[in-house]
């Protein structure tokens, strides 16, 4: 048999192909995120679980777990173990490496159908050891050679198991080269190819049958450090697939309470955004010796109240109908809250979509060698394309839909980020739609570096005031982030992008001219596209608010309290996603008016802005924690608050709408009872009276109680004249966007409308005949214009200088000279805007 095993190993490979392409395992491997404050207890409680596990496989601290004395790379602990060796392959651990690893997570691990090895351990070149079976305690004997439905698993299994993932591991580092199999020296002279395929075989349909097995699941654990700037990024661990462990010092919720309440629901809120509602989430507290029976009864109630209105989808209750697992760390691995927990962990693990499906085997290997490019390659950000050539030509995923959905499996469980299936990502979004990221690390260093100036920067004079710009205000532009990322093995561009898909950073809209001249330079890139010339020079320069570096409080000097201020609120009801203050808060900036006379700041909770040209002035405050916008307005005499209220309810709408639109929400004045039943007792959130936009006049009430008649409330409701107050209003704001001036064009729709006119066809009049509709224009300065890099662009800037250059003159030079086409741009942007 040796011999024949001999000739035949050149087609062993592609037996193992076809095996591959077949087979399938249970993906039995879960991610559990530990989250919480600083000190909670995560590093200590990972420690105990690590402790409980029948074998740790790997602890492994990528980032070192810095405490106070933070430096640019200590930020993050991210301590990564990955637990709970299958009994099955003991055997396998002998090699270290990437590809064994896998294979310890990954291939099926309970065979019962063994007859494959039945039939082969009577051939040659292959002596299995019949002997005790581990996992069920009984007794083979000589049962291997001749039952052909033995469900124990024997030495004689692992060992095969053994010699077959050695074989494969050769396979893989040889990639496609069949004539170097020959050379391969320690596997294919000893398994017969047949027997090899059957194992596969029989050990695919294993799994398929074996699905309610129990037994075979393991955890990765990742610490997460609870530094405050781990709570910008975290959610970028945050995925579809895992289990969510928050981990709160339960010693400090007796003491404070409030704080840890709203820590808690910040931690929950933050997972329910960027998971679905049915991702388990564990609330796990810490110092359990230190608490008392009632004390215990105490906190498990409070969090019933709290939370199980809005999360209870996501939060997991104990075997006692516990919402929190109590443990104690000091107890080490004896701790009984620990094992409970433990074993609540699997549990939810288990339940997942994912753990109940077999997974094929090729994509297993895709797996691994997606590790191995990121570990021996250091290669943490790879194109779509190559990823689909490695998966076609290496792992024997042909088809493009499969490609692709192992891409989005591997992206659920967060061992990659697929930047093209992020949520709110535009299918013709070059950058994200060609890259993938094979270690999130790269997107932590690049926050990081962002905060803390690389040296290289430093020394960079032309960057100090764009850094002093990012400290002082949060923005922070292209240009700068690019130059900060230069010696990253990233391309920059696909940091920058991702940043934004990732909430990290919130474009601010070209038109908002927000903190004054600070911001008014708009630098090309050109300077970097010389020296990295290729990727992506087209990259536009854009500006960006960074909220993990906005201050916390705001200044509210700028705004003076009066008597006329006019309150009302947006009730999420317990969910809001962080990202809708964001974006609410730069679209109200984007439109407010350039004649303003308040000063507009923003911090993280917060901004006072002047809306629509000094109609109205309004002081925007948002309690995250409450999941409530207050309003405060004041409005100019004769103007309805009820229709500021009308516009804002239509902008976080659209912004719901476009990002979150599961989230849901409600508008109006606070319940003036003062009694108020409907009061959400959690977290004393204000009852907020629903009004209805789309009929106004409809009856506001509290429960069952009519309150319109009450003199707080009345004033919110609209006059007989309010829909001949907004025609008037909108004629009055259509009159202003058209008077408006051509500076305040947004940049995306200049630049378009610049390329439009810049393209040279016989048949249409270019930037040419505008320019002299426009103005008196010389040859000689028409001759300049054509040499600069683009035409229109300049022709505008030079007839902006006047006063009277307004987009509606634009418009109708545009008419005259019949390029509809250019009218429509500038249509669309007057109607988006305005
Ligand atoms: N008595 C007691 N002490 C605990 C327990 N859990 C944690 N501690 C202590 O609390 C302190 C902080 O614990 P860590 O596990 O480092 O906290 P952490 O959440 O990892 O903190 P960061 O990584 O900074 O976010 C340490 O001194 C621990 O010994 C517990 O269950 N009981
Ligand atoms: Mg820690």
């Amino acid at each position: 048999m040796a011999e024949e095993s001999l000739a035949k190993s050149l087609l062993i490979e592609e037996a193992f192909y076809t095996a591959l392409a077949n087979g399938n395992v249970k993906a039995s491997r879960a991610r559990c995120l530990f989250l919480g404050d600083k000190n909670s207890g995560k590093s200590s409680l990972f420690r105990v679980l690590s402790g409980q596990m029948s074998k740790v496989m790997r602890k492994m601290s990528l980032i070192s777990d810095a405490d106070d004395a933070m430096t640019s790379d200590g930020i993050l602990a991210r301590t990564r173990s990955d637990s709970l060796l299958p009994p099955g392959l003991d055997a396998l651990m002998d090699s270290a490496g990437e590809s064994d690893e896998v294979f310890r997570d990954d291939i099926p691990l309970r065979p019962q159908r063994r007859s494959s090895f039945i039939r082969s351990s009577n051939q040659q070149g292959w002596s299995p050891n019949n002997s005790i079976s581990s996992e069920s305690g009984s007794t083979s004997g000589n049962q291997a050679s001749g039952s052909s439905s033995n469900p124990q698993l024997s030495d004689f299994d692992r060992h095969a198991g053994k010699l077959i993932a050695h074989a494969l591991k050769q396979l893989y580092f040889r990639n496609t080269n069949k004539s170097k199999l020959a050379e391969c020296s320690t596997w294919d002279k000893r398994i017969p190819y047949d027997s090899v395929v059957s194992y596969l075989k029989s050990t695919s349909s294993t799994v398929t049958e074996d699905l309610n097995s129990t037994a075979r699941l393991r955890l990765d654990f990742w610490d997460i450090s609870g530094h405050k700037l781990t709570r910008s990024v975290h959610h970028v661990h945050l995925a579809k697939f895992g289990v969510n462990l928050i981990v709160f010092n339960a010693v400090s919720m007796l003491a404070q309470e409030e704080k840890q309440l709203q820590s808690l629901h910040y931690w929950l809120n933050s997972i329910r955004t960027y998971t679905t509602p049915t991702t388990p989430v564990l609330l796990v507290g810490t110092h359990g010796d230190e608490l008392s029976s009632d004390d215990i009864k105490n906190i498990n109630r409070q969090l019933n109240k709290h939370f199980m209105q809005s999360f209870g989808g996501q939060i997991a209750r104990s075997s006692y109908d516990s919402v929190m697992f109590l443990v104690e760390s000091q107890h080490g691995i004896k701790d009984e809250g620990a094992a409970r927990l433990l074993e609540k962990m699997f549990d939810c693990a288990r339940r997942q979509e994912y753990s109940t499906h077999a997974i094929p085997l090729s994509w297993v290997m895709f797996r691994e060698q997606l590790t191995r490019l990121h570990k021996e390659h250091n290669i943490r950000c790879v194109t779509v394309s190559s990823l689909r050539k490695l998966a076609r030509q290496v792992c024997n995923i042909t088809s493009e839909q499969e490609q692709t959905q192992v891409l989005e499996y591997l992206h659920h469980g967060r061992k990659i980020i697929y930047p093209g299936i992020l949520h709110g990502v535009k299918k013709d979004h070059v950058i994200l739609n060609t890259f993938v990221i094979i270690d999130t690390q790269c997107v932590l260093e690049a926050i990081t570096a962002l905060i803390y100036q690389p040296s290289h920067c430093k020394e960079t004079k032309h960057f100090q005031h764009k850094w002093e710009r990012l400290t002082n205000y949060a923005v922070v532009d292209t240009d700068l982030m690019l130059h900060a990322w230069k010696n990253s093995k990233e391309p920059s561009e696909v940091l920058v992008s991702l940043m934004e898909a990732l909430h990290i950073i919130y474009r601010i809209d070209d038109n908002c001219d927000f903190l004054t001249s600070h911001l008014k330079e708009k630098k090309t890139l050109q300077e970097f596209d010389s020296k990295r010339p290729g990727l992506f020079s087209s990259m536009k320069p854009a500006r960006f608010i960074m909220p993990y570096l906005l201050k916390n409080q705001m200044d509210e000097s700028f705004w003076e309290v009066s008597l006329d201020d006019i309150s009302f609120y947006f009730d999420f009801h317990g969910f809001l996603p962080q990202p809708i203050f964001m974006y609410t808060i730069i679209d109200i900036m984007s439109q407010r008016g350039k004649n303003a006379s308040l000063t507009t700041t923003i911090c993280q909770t917060g901004g006072i802005f002047s809306l629509f040209d000094d109609i109205y002035h309004f002081n925007l405050q948002l309690y995250a924690e409450k999941c409530q916008f207050k309003i405060t307005a004041r409005c100019k005499e004769g103007y309805s608050a009820w229709y500021l209220m009308n516009e804002l309810n239509v902008m976080v709408k659209n912004i719901c709408d476009k990002h979150f639109p599961d989230v849901f929400y409600h508008c109006g004045p606070a319940c003036p009872m003062d009694r108020c039943l409907s009061a959400d007792q959690a977290f004393n959130r204000v009852h907020v009276l629903k009004v209805d936009f789309l009929n106004p006049n409809a009856a506001l009430q509290c429960g069952q109680i009519r309150v319109d008649e009450h003199p707080h409330v009345k004033e919110w409701l609209p006059d007989d004249n309010i829909e001949a107050t907004i025609a008037a209003l909108k004629d009055r704001k259509n009159e202003q966007s058209l008077d408006n001036h051509i500076d305040h064009l947004s940049q995306s729709t200049h630049d378009e409308l610049c390329r439009l006119l810049n393209q040279h066809t016989p048949s249409v009049k270019d930037w040419r005949w505008l320019a002299l509709e426009l103005m008196e224009i010389t040859t000689q300065q028409l001759v300049r214009f054509k040499l600069q890099d683009s035409p229109s662009s300049s022709l505008l800037a030079e007839w902006g200088k006047k006063s009277h250059s307004t987009v509606q003159l634009l418009i109708k030079k545009l008419q005259d000279i019949k390029r509809d086409d250019c009218v429509q741009i500038l249509s669309q942007w007057i109607e988006n805007h305005f």
